[in-house]
């Protein structure tokens, strides 16, 4: 029997968010333990393979072409570098690797090819391979799924409506689009989002909404804190309180009972006590990796203290879904179909993404 909801109002979420603190503990840890063993945690590493010069505006983004950031740009990394890393992180506890690319969406050919290959790559050596390559059709999916994807990245980021004061070069309703194609595969959906980017509490409520009355909901949900990137139009916000990532995890638990919640961007900002509040809200994976993809991430030897410190364990590949079987390139029943969809581009003015811009002009 499911007893999962999919109809959570945003009054119903505020007010979960908005209890007393140890009573929303209680309750999230609850719910926690009657679908997840509390002790194990998920441990991902990230790997950037196409970084910096994306053509969007994400306001959060240091990988945008158009702001001013300090970043080392690099093309699409080769199948035996990715392979390298893979068993690095294999080494260091990782269950999943989970790819990401500065692309707005995929373009079949043979970058697309390329990363095929180290999707075929990464799930021979037995471990669970992520994703986020920005928007995707169905027979993208679908090849993604032949060639042996277990998950696909594509968070909401934040509520619709605060949507539009973030980003301009897409829309909500095509990161859903996204979501549905991936769904259409036998590729499990992670999708999540950030906080601390000015948004009300509406607004992180709104986002669990839209995530939580998908069905199924996603089977991984990444709660991000804003890095604040220096060059980025976010880049003055000061970091989110440590309790409202604790409340953010808790009411993401409660409204996704099966999901796992990831605890992710954000981490070096935070103490021990403030993520062992995380991990007992719910929270039961990380990213690990001294990077994220283009910023600081604890390093892994002080994660792994931490797991000793509080008893925690890994938890191994596919402990919550099989392992997907890898289709090679030559024999593939799915093809490049070519397709030229017209993602929405919606191109109204945002005066933060604007200034940003412009600023990185006369830096120049
Ligand atoms: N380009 C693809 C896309 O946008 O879907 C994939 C890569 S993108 C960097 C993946 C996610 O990283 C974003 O959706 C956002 O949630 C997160 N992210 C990017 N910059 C961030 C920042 N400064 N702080 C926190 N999260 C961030
Ligand atoms: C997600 O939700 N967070 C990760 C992953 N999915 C791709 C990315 C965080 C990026 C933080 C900023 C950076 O390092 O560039
Ligand atoms: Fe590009 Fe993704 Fe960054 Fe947006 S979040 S600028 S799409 S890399």
């Amino acid at each position: 029997m499911d007893y999962t909801r999919y109809d959570w109002t945003k009054e119903e979420i505020l007010n979960i968010y908005n209890k007393p603190l140890m009573e929303l503990l209680y309750e999230a840890a609850t719910v926690h333990r009657k679908h997840h063993d509390p002790n194990t945690v998920q441990v991902s590493t990230l790997l950037s393979i196409k970084t910096g010069g994306c053509s969007e505006d994400c306001g959060y983004c240091p990988q945008a072409a158009r702001y001013h950031t300090d970043i080392e740009k690099n093309d699409l990394m080769s199948v035996s570098h990715v392979k390298a890393q893979a068993l690095r992180a294999k080494e260091s506890g990782s269950s999943r690797v989970c790819m990401g690319a500065a692309w707005r969406n995929v373009k079949d050919g043979p970058e697309f090819d390329q990363v095929l290959e180290m999707v075929r790559t990464i799930n021979k050596l037995d471990m669970e391979v992520c994703c986020t390559l920005g928007m995707i059709t169905e027979n993208q999916a679908k090849r993604l799924a032949e060639a042996g994807l277990y998950a696909y990245n594509h968070n909401l980021d934040t509520s619709e409506d605060y949507y539009k004061d973030v980003i301009s070069t897409r829309a909500f309703e095509d990161r859903l689009e996204t979501i549905d194609n991936v769904r259409k595969s036998n590729v499990t959906v992670c999708s999540g989002g950030i906080i601390g980017m000015g948004e009300k509490l509406e607004d992180r409520a709104g986002m669990l909404v839209a995530l939580s009355s998908l069905n199924p909901q996603p089977e991984s949900v990444p709660i991000n804190a804003l890095v604040a990137v220096e060059g980025t139009p976010m880049e003055d916000i000061e970091p989110v309180a440590i309790w409202d990532m604790v409340r953010m995890v808790a009411s993401t638990r409660i409204v996704m009972p099966e999901t796992q919640v990831r605890l992710s961007a954000g981490r070096t900002q935070m103490s021990r006590e403030g993520q062992a509040l995380c991990f007992f809200a719910g929270a039961n994976s990380i990213f690990a990796g001294d990077k994220l993809l283009t910023t600081p991430n604890p390093d892994v030897n002080e994660d792994m203290e931490m797991f000793a410190l509080l008893g925690l364990n890994n938890q191994k590949p596919f402990e919550k879904h099989a392992q997907p079987e890898t289709v090679e390139a030559l024999d593939s029943v799915l093809q490049a179909l070519g397709e030229k969809p017209k993602w929405t581009r919606p191109g109204h003015t945002i005066e933060r993404n604007e200034a940003a811009k412009v600023k990185s002009k006369i830096v120049k």
